[in-house]
């Protein structure tokens, strides 16, 4: 299961790197080059889906990563249409950071037997948005205010009821494209008040912020528009986050 997996991972103090797929942003040849850089730099998952997805082409890309390499590859859906049965397990998103009752608990009841039939490891998400300086696709999208980026205490507060109420992670998230990305003392105020494993993206262009997030206490690091610019950032950050030394 990965979220046992994924949970040893954090117990041992180790951190992972995880490269986001928007399969509205590539085709099969660039995803074939992220697949091999990915491969050689030892990314520990790939994430796949985006706050639209307008193209059909989420089986398709999802096929073409499970059968080219061995690393897991879990659905970041922006909505219920965003499932493939062919990944290894599913980011069950709530937005326990937003009041749109719709994507707390809405679009999971109108897509719950599909969710159910597709057989996917499902890992109840608490998903938190957090301002990024500028409007995000997610922002917009859902319709709900982000948290602040300089209220840490709105932050932990949302997380450890996200934990109370049963979520297995924490994703903070500044939204694919922040200006700004999520503030180290942010993520240190959750990483100390909840014990869940926390993913944190939105905005990360250097690897340098990616080792900071994870001493701040974030366990797992996505970056997704940046390495569409530059492919050769996979193996620069995927080297900083491993980088970091492991608990004692
Ligand atoms: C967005 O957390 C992800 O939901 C990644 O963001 O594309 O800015 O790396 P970037």
């Amino acid at each position: 299961m990965i979220y046992q997996q994924l949970n040893h991972t954090k117990q041992k103090g180790k951190k992972s790197f995880a490269v986001l797929i928007d399969p509205d942003k590539i085709n099969a040849a660039s995803l074939d080059r992220i697949i091999s850089l990915s491969v050689q730099a030892a990314v520990d998952y790939f994430f796949v889906g985006g706050s639209l997805v307008l193209s059909n082409h989420l089986d398709k890309y999802v096929m073409q990563l499970k059968s080219s390499c061995d690393i897991p590859v879990l659905l970041f859906p922006g909505n219920p249409s965003q499932i493939s049965e062919h990944a290894d397990a599913l980011l069950y998103l709530s937005l326990i950071s937003g009041r749109n009752a719709d994507l707390l608990i809405g679009q999971h009841v109108a897509s719950a037997p599909k969710v159910k039939q597709s057989g996917l490891e499902i890992m109840a998400t608490g998903y938190m948005v957090i301002d990024g300086g500028a409007p995000t696709t997610v922002s917009y999208i859902s319709n709900a205010a982000p948290i602040p980026a300089d209220k840490s205490d709105i932050a932990l507060c949302t997380a450890m009821a996200g934990e109370m109420l049963g979520m297995k992670i924490i994703y903070m998230d500044a939204g694919s494209g922040a200006k700004v990305p999520i503030p180290e003392e942010m993520i240190q105020a959750v990483a100390q008040s909840v014990s869940l494993p926390i993913i944190v993206g939105g905005g990360i262009v250097q690897p340098e912020k990616a080792y900071l997030n994870c001493k701040a206490g974030a366990d797992i690091i996505v970056v997704g528009n940046a390495i569409e610019k530059d492919a050769s950032l996979i193996k620069e950050i995927s080297d900083a986050v491993h980088s970091v030394p492991a608990k004692v």
